[in-house]
């Protein structure tokens, strides 16, 4: 069954095809754990039938007793030996891997030229702040390749998870302190994912939409991702046709309390400076016209228990149309 399942990993969301030394190092834990289960499991099978084939009953032999082992030193001490250096062979490398992956000094010095990316994990939506950059995104997490990138984490309301199974991962977001860890993205094996996009997901059952709770991670070479900080710093919303201006109106009176439209804005929804580029709406469906439009009209159907939900009047379809041609048009490029 697992060989099989394995079988269905996509290179974009698959912990074994790992993207980045984050990754080799987890995939590296998993194939010498389960190496070490499947010798364990294939010895002792070995030893169990050769016992039970040899000191069966036999016809004629019902009052013969084998010779009695209880209490024999050898075997005790070899039964407990051998886990005992099992348990090293694992230790070794897990705890060193351990004290690697936690290693965030080059974040937490005064002056930094490490990525730092502050992640806030909301129901049911992410937000990713670049405090140097000062800018921030929700929903689409933009790195560059071939660094390491620092992540703060944690949560606004209860407690989520954060994880790129391709890039590594999982770290809990929690309320009341903040983790941290890093990750790697190399270029040479982003090309593995269509468009070097990778999925994230939070793991940890957070609510009704836990499973709805997705983002998608855009990779990109140092320079373009210099250009992309660039281009949301001067973002600016604009509405060209005269439908998207009358949508403009309206997300100024009922939508611009919780959502900001320029990248300088942290909140208590996703900011939308760039959400015309987004993959998906509200990280579930993608991002079309119909499903936009279906997520303004009933939020709730499209992804039950969010926070959007009573939060505007209800939409006339003529609102919805001018709301759609507008935030489609939040792009930056
Ligand atoms: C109570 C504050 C609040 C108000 C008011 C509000 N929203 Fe939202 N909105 C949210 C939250 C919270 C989410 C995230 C929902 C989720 O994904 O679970 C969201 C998500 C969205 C998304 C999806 C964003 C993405 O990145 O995928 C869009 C688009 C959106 N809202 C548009 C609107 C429009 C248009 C209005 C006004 C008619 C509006 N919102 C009013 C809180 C609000
Ligand atoms: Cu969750």
């Amino acid at each position: 069954m697992t060989l099989f399942l394995a079988g269905c990993g996509k290179p974009f969301l698959s912990t074994l095809q790992p993207v980045g030394e984050v990754a080799d190092m987890q995939k590296s834990l998993i194939l010498l754990s389960s190496a070490i289960m499947i010798l364990v499991v294939v010895v002792v099978s070995i030893i169990f039938v050769y016992v039970v084939v040899k000191f069966r009953q036999r016809d004629g032999e019902e009052e013969r007793i084998p010779k009695q082992v209880e209490g024999s030193h050898k075997l005790e001490i070899t039964w407990t030996v051998i886990p005992i250096l099992l348990l090293l062979i694992l230790a070794v490398p897990t705890v060193s891997y351990t004290f690697q992956l936690a290693d965030v000094k080059e974040m937490e010095k005064e002056e930094t030229d490490a990525l730092v990316v502050n992640v806030t994990a909301h129901l049911y939506w992410w937000e990713f702040e670049y405090p140097n950059q000062e800018v921030v995104t929700s929903q689409d997490l933009y790195v560059p390749t071939d660094e390491k990138i620092y992540f703060n984490l944690k949560a606004s309301d209860v407690k989520h998870s954060f994880w790129i199974p391709s890039a590594g991962g999982k770290m809990d977001t929690n309320t009341d302190n903040e983790n941290k860890f890093w990750l790697e993205f190399d270029s040479k094996r982003v090309g593995q994912a269509p468009e070097e996009l990778f999925y994230g997901k939070c793991a940890e059952l957070c609510g009704p939409s836990h499973a709805l709770m997705d983002f998608k991670v855009k990779t990109l070479p140092r320079d373009e991702f210099d250009q992309w900080i660039e281009n949301m710093k001067n973002a600016e919303p604009t509405a060209e046709t005269e439908l998207a201006q009358a949508g403009e109106e309206i997300f100024e009176q009922s939508c611009i309390t919780c959502h900001a439209v320029s990248a300088d804005q942290k909140g208590v929804a996703p900011n939308l400076t760039n959400f015309g580029n987004r993959q998906m709406v509200a990280g579930h469906k993608a991002n079309t016209p119909e499903n936009l439009a279906d997520w303004l009209e009933d939020p709730e159907t499209f992804k039950p228990g969010n926070k959007m939900t009573g939060a505007y009047d209800e939409l006339k379809p003529n609102e919805i149309e001018a709301l759609v041609e507008y935030l489609s048009g939040l792009k930056v490029e």
